[in-house]
């Protein structure tokens, strides 16, 4: 089963995505997910200098072994630009052999472990009436779990929220330079327990709520955020700090009860491996795009499951649907799958170049089962949704520091 070929496609159906098909000498195509979100280009070209011609040829069956080839056999194994080629590349040998197989994907990572796949939507709003009147909406469409964020008052931008657009696509598609976002921690912290205090008050304690902190806090910020969260009960507080040293978690956990996410931007198992296996977190959420692929998350979510850990995997916008689909067989099958970020069925012009089907129903995300990962991309629709160059904004201090955004 050698590859004859490999094109890969960046368009734009509301915000840009990169995707690979490699397509097998016998006609079999899988497609990949390598969108990394305001770097596009340079995922795109490490596929199509580095990557495409050192695979034709080769035999599209030996999934672990082109991932080593890949990751390995490059010398420069890590980063994020690298890791998102390699895991497209590995979605789509997956879909290959799922659809050589006639099986669904699940089906050869080990079969079902449950039914559904619990997802938590996003409840966002520039005040917090209107947080609490999404959060209300998504109730009443069957969420279980759902994050709440909101802009915080007297700092200028709007901290994860939709800056008044209609949704994620028109906000993050249209960004031509990065806009710059101000910060204040103290503002923060003052603001964030009344939001949790007023969800709780308004909606009790059966729906499950968590929030995304954004890597803005340091480990000794963080602990007292969690101990203030304690009482409205969080799912998970996700990314309080940035993770380049991972014992900053230690600090967090000996201090509060609050469980912790962290891990979209991670690209291999290594970056999360203390927090798991000293136990310093309670979610990973590593993403099979940012992550390599479904190959090594397989082993990432073996190796947390030893440690009490869950996978969480990031779902967000900028991740595609054939991510998506990935994620929907990845945590079918994982054992210690936890939840799946959830942001919605998608726009008119997104669900024209990517096919897939899927389903809400009680809160639990469900797929039909097709051969292979389920999801199709439509190159010709996709050439009506060019490239269009996008950032994600950056975050200055009061003072005018640089910031994590
Ligand atoms: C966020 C993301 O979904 C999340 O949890 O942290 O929206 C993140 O900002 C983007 O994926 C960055 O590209
Ligand atoms: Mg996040």
């Amino acid at each position: 089963m050698k590859i004859k070929n490999i094109k890969v496609f960046v368009c734009c159906p509301g915000r840009n995505f990169v995707t690979v098909k490699v397509i097998t000498e016998e006609g079999t195509y899988g497609v990949g997910d390598a969108t990394l979100n305001g770097r596009e280009l340079a995922v795109a070209a490490y596929l199509e200098e580095h990557i495409v011609p050192c695979l034709i040829g080769k035999d599209a069956h030996q999934i672990e072994d082109i991932w080593q080839y890949l990751f390995k056999g490059a010398y420069w194994q890590n980063g994020a630009v690298s890791v998102a080629a390699i895991a497209a590349i590995d979605m789509a040998l997956w879909d290959i052999k799922g659809k050589l197989a006639n099986m669904p994907v699940y089906q050869l990572l080990g079969g079902k472990s449950r039914k559904g796949i619990t997802v938590y939507g996003h409840a966002n709003g520039e005040t917090i009436e209107e947080v609490l009147n999404n959060l209300e909406i998504m109730i009443d469409e069957g969420y279980k779990v759902v994050r709440l964020q909101c802009t915080i008052p007297n700092i200028k931008g709007t901290y994860g929220t939709l800056e008044g657009k209609k949704n994620y696509y028109e906000l993050q598609g249209n960004r031509p330079l990065p806009p710059e976002q101000e910060w204040s921690t103290a503002k923060y912290m003052n603001f964030i327990p009344e939001l949790f205090k007023q969800a709780r008050a308004k909606f009790g304690y059966d729906i499950e709520l968590c929030h995304d902190v954004h890597s803005r806090l340091s480990p000794i910020e963080a602990s007292r955020l969690g101990k203030l969260l304690e009482p409205y009960k969080l799912y998970f507080l996700e990314d309080p700090i940035t993770t380049e040293n991972q014992e900053g978690y230690k600090v967090i956990r000996e201090h509060t009860n609050t469980p912790l996410a962290t891990g979209e931007k991670f690209n291999t198992l290594w970056d999360a491996k203390e927090m798991i296996q000293n136990q310093w977190i309670d979610y990973v959420r590593t993403a099979i795009t940012h992550g390599g692929g479904i190959t090594p998350l397989k082993k990432l979510a073996d190796f947390a499951s030893l440690h009490h850990v869950r996978m969480a995997p990031h779902g967000a916008p900028d991740l595609s649907p054939i991510c998506l689909m990935a994620h929907m067989h990845f945590n079918l099958w994982a054992p210690n799958f936890g939840i799946q970020e959830f942001v919605g069925f998608g726009t008119p012009e997104l669900n024209k170049v990517f096919n897939y089907e899927i389903e809400l129903i009680d809160g639990l995300l469900y797929m039909k089962d097709k051969p292979g990962l389920g999801v199709d991309f439509n190159e010709e629709e996709a050439k009506n949704f060019p490239y269009k160059r996008s950032y994600l904004p950056v975050s200055r201090l009061e003072d005018g520091t640089l910031w994590n955004w």
